[in-house]
């Protein structure tokens, strides 16, 4: 049975997560209230957990966790014509202005007043109903599963990650970094049409998964020696060196890597967060014509995502590692922190089960 009270997973402090009873929302006009079904734990939420932070975005009063979310529309706001009440729905938690020019062009993304779940001081998700604007929910097909669908944050940062990096149909790939993040952009690459794909980790459990995934090879990186590793990565290749790398571990020695091994004329998508500054080959880069691309987020990206799974192109099922009901979500972030038992995706449910 659905619960009709709020419960909701708070952030209060830096190491203080409690689960506590939240009001109940309502939907303003052009907002849907949603009973929330599933919700994954990203490494930001464990940032914010363990660290109180990241870079500027400071905890400063208690804030709900969660942005990698689905449920089903609970309630109308006034106006909302596109949804019903009972649809399921994947919930993009970055709601955009919808008036500036990065909006008006399409990258709504780069929206300087877009508010996303659980980006202080913004709430998130982590609860049994939530408020959202209505035009970010995704309707999901009935064959896509509401885990599925909160999964379709973390496919969209692959799927962006990919179009930055102009992944197409023949192309050679290499990840760095076989975590979720990996993992996804691993997925998207194939769905894509990359025909092969390498991906490197410092931890050999992971890229076993990333083999189960679709990667055809994998690289235990043992060194920091980057040009060598490089040269092992062409060699998996037969000999090519790929056309894109996505980097998704945000680690100086990575990114460095991915620049030595990117054949000239292509580029490195930078989507992991590491220091602030770090030193690459830069010039190694420039007379390459190897570009160097950032990203942020994601814009356009679910509806791609949830057709990919919907036809049967990208399985994110195998990323779920560990469920935890709501009233458990502090063991839950620790299985996130630690990784324990091989945590890959913590999936939170929502509701007290039937
Ligand atoms: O799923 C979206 C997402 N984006 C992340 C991190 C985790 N999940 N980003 C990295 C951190 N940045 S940020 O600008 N910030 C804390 C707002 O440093 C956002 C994108
Ligand atoms: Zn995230």
């Amino acid at each position: 049975m659905a619960s009709e009270e709020n419960l909701g997973v708070v952030l209060h402090a830096k190491n203080d997560v409690r689960v506590e009873p939240l009001p109940m929302p309502t939907a303003g006009p052009g907002e849907v209230v949603v009973r929330m079904d599933s919700v994954g734990i990203c490494g930001s939420d464990v940032s914010y957990v363990y660290k109180g932070q990241i870079g500027h975005f400071v905890v400063r009063a208690p804030m709900v966790l969660g942005h990698e979310s689905s449920g089903v529309v609970h309630a109308l706001g006034e106006g909302v014509t596109e949804l019903s009440v009972g649809d399921r729905v994947a919930i993009e938690p970055g709601v955009p202005c919808r008036r500036c020019e990065q909006c008006k062009r399409g990258t709504y993304n780069l929206c300087p007043d877009v508010v996303f779940c659980a980006t202080p001081p913004v709430h998130g998700n982590l609860c049994r109903y939530y408020r959202h604007a209505a035009d970010f929910c995704h309707r999901l097909p009935d064959s896509v599963s509401l885990e599925e669908g909160a999964l379709m944050e973390p496919l969209s940062v692959g799927v962006h990650a990919c179009r930055r990096a102009g992944v197409t149909a023949g192309h050679r790939v290499l990840v760095c970094g076989a975590g979720p993040i990996g993992l996804v952009s691993l997925l998207a690459a194939r769905a894509l049409g990359a025909v092969e794909v390498v991906v490197t980790d410092v931890t050999a459990g992971r890229l076993e998964l990333a083999a189960q995934l679709g990667a055809q090879h994998t690289l235990l990186v043992d060194s920091r020696d980057a040009p060598a590793l490089a040269e092992r990565v062409a060699a998996l290749l037969g000999g090519h060196q790929p056309d894109v790398t996505i980097e998704c571990s945000g680690a100086e020695p990575s990114i460095q890597l991915a620049i030595h091994a990117t054949a000239s004329g292509g580029a490195v998508v930078l989507v992991g967060m590491g220091p602030a500054v770090v030193s690459v080959p830069i010039i190694h880069a420039a007379s390459r014509e190897v570009d160097i691309r950032g990203i942020f987020r994601y814009a356009n990206c679910y509806p791609t995502a949830i057709e990919l799974v919907r036809r049967g192109l990208v399985d994110v099922k195998p990323l779920i590692t560990h469920r935890f009901p709501l009233e458990r979500s502090v063991e839950a972030f620790e299985t996130a922190r630690t990784g324990a038992g091989g945590a890959v995706k913590v999936m939170i449910k929502c509701q007290p089960e039937e």
